[in-house]
């Protein structure tokens, strides 16, 4: 059937399809304008795990959502596909978590891991392990941009979309992170492991593309994430969630805010999104919570006032979901999902449809 021919059939209004994909809709990958890529990996979880479970419970909490978005009523007609996770990642998270266990243990109790060869040699094939994860994001990210897809990543835990960005890095010259989040994740080689969910920004910081990292909500942080922060000279903006409040209690409003964090970014943006950058009972599964943060409402009018910029957003990601015993987290999940698809694909002139007004 022709993609016309499914839009006949198929009624917005109803539940979505459980036996469709992502949101219920009735279209193939080569039918979808977007491609989410599933990345179900938490190898080197410090403290509450779940987020490589995270993609699936997007998806199943995905089909209850209304498919008519006021800000993008048209957006669910474009196609958004959630693609295989890359091969046999979920096997290679769970082994590599486990193996990491005893590491992570071994450094609580302070021991120095290279005193101990088998603990030493586990690391160097779960980092290993991880470098092949980063590869293979960035090929199956490469892989739909290719064939003209508007690629978006949905981890796992933060240190899934390295590859994307590396991807990104390959299409273009010199783009900027939108970066919300609790913690900096500019931890260089965490625990060891070089490429930790807390390391992530370090490692983003080697790729040379980047031109810039602006941070926004930021309230839990080292002192070395601060000197990365202060011998970059400029390349990380930090917005923490206490100078952010005090502002507010003091008088700027968002909008002001946000046209703060907009006018610090490069024409070309990447958002990435830690559900931790949010309030914590958005999120009350997640890793690594901390108290403070923003609501899901300043998130999405940070991202609205992005898209109607001239400022072009080339990509996302959305990382560290994690369920609970019910769907709470990954229904916010899979809102935030919809919702970012929509400021990606409005900021890429694709036809999302007008505001619709009351
Ligand atoms: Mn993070």
């Amino acid at each position: 059937m022709s993609k016309e021919e499914i839009l006949k059939d198929f009624d917005p209004s109803q539940p979505g399809l459980e036996d469709g994909t992502v949101f219920g809709l009735p279209f193939s990958a080569d039918d979808s304008e977007i491609i989410v890529i599933p990345v179900p990996w938490e190898v080197t979880v410090s403290y509450g795990s779940g987020a490589s479970k995270g993609p699936d419970a997007i998806l199943e909490a995905s089909y209850q959502i209304d498919l008519l978005h006021q800000d993008f009523p048209d957006l669910w007609k474009l196609g958004i596909y959630m693609d295989e996770a890359p091969k046999k990642l979920k096997k290679y998270s769970k082994k590599y978590k486990k193996l990491a266990k005893p590491i992570i243990e071994a450094l609580e109790k302070g021991k120095v891991i290279d005193h101990h060869p088998s603990l030493q040699s586990d690391l160097d094939k779960i980092n290993y392990a991880c470098s092949d994860m980063v590869e293979a994001v960035k090929q199956q990210t490469l892989h739909w941009i290719e064939k003209g897809k508007k690629v978006v990543l949905l981890g796992g835990d933060h240190s899934t979309p390295l590859g994307y960005y590396q991807a990104l890095a390959e299409k273009h010259k010199k783009f900027g992170l939108l970066h919300l989040d609790a913690h900096m994740d500019l931890r260089i080689a965490y625990e060891g492991f070089t490429y930790s969910h807390a390391s992530v920004m370090y490692n983003t910081l080697q790729i040379p593309n980047i031109s810039k990292i602006v941070q926004v909500g930021i309230r839990d942080f080292c002192q070395q994430e601060l000197d990365v922060v202060k011998n970059e000279k400029g390349r990380v903006i930090v917005h923490t969630d206490m100078d952010m409040k005090k502002d507010a209690f003091e008088g700027k409003t968002w909008q002001q805010k946000c046209d703060e964090i907009i006018e610090q970014l490069p024409d070309k943006v990447c958002i990435s999104f830690d559900i931790d950058g949010m309030y914590p009972w958005y999120c009350p599964n997640t890793g690594t919570p901390v108290p403070g943060g923003f609501s899901f409402e300043q998130a999405t009018y940070l991202f609205n006032k992005l898209a109607e910029t001239n400022k072009e957003i080339i990509g996302f990601d959305l990382v560290e979901v994690a369920p609970g015993k019910d769907d709470w987290d990954g229904n916010v999940g899979a809102r935030m999902l919809f919702h970012m698809c929509g400021v990606f694909a409005k900021s890429q002139k694709l036809p999302v449809g007008s505001k619709i007004v009351f």
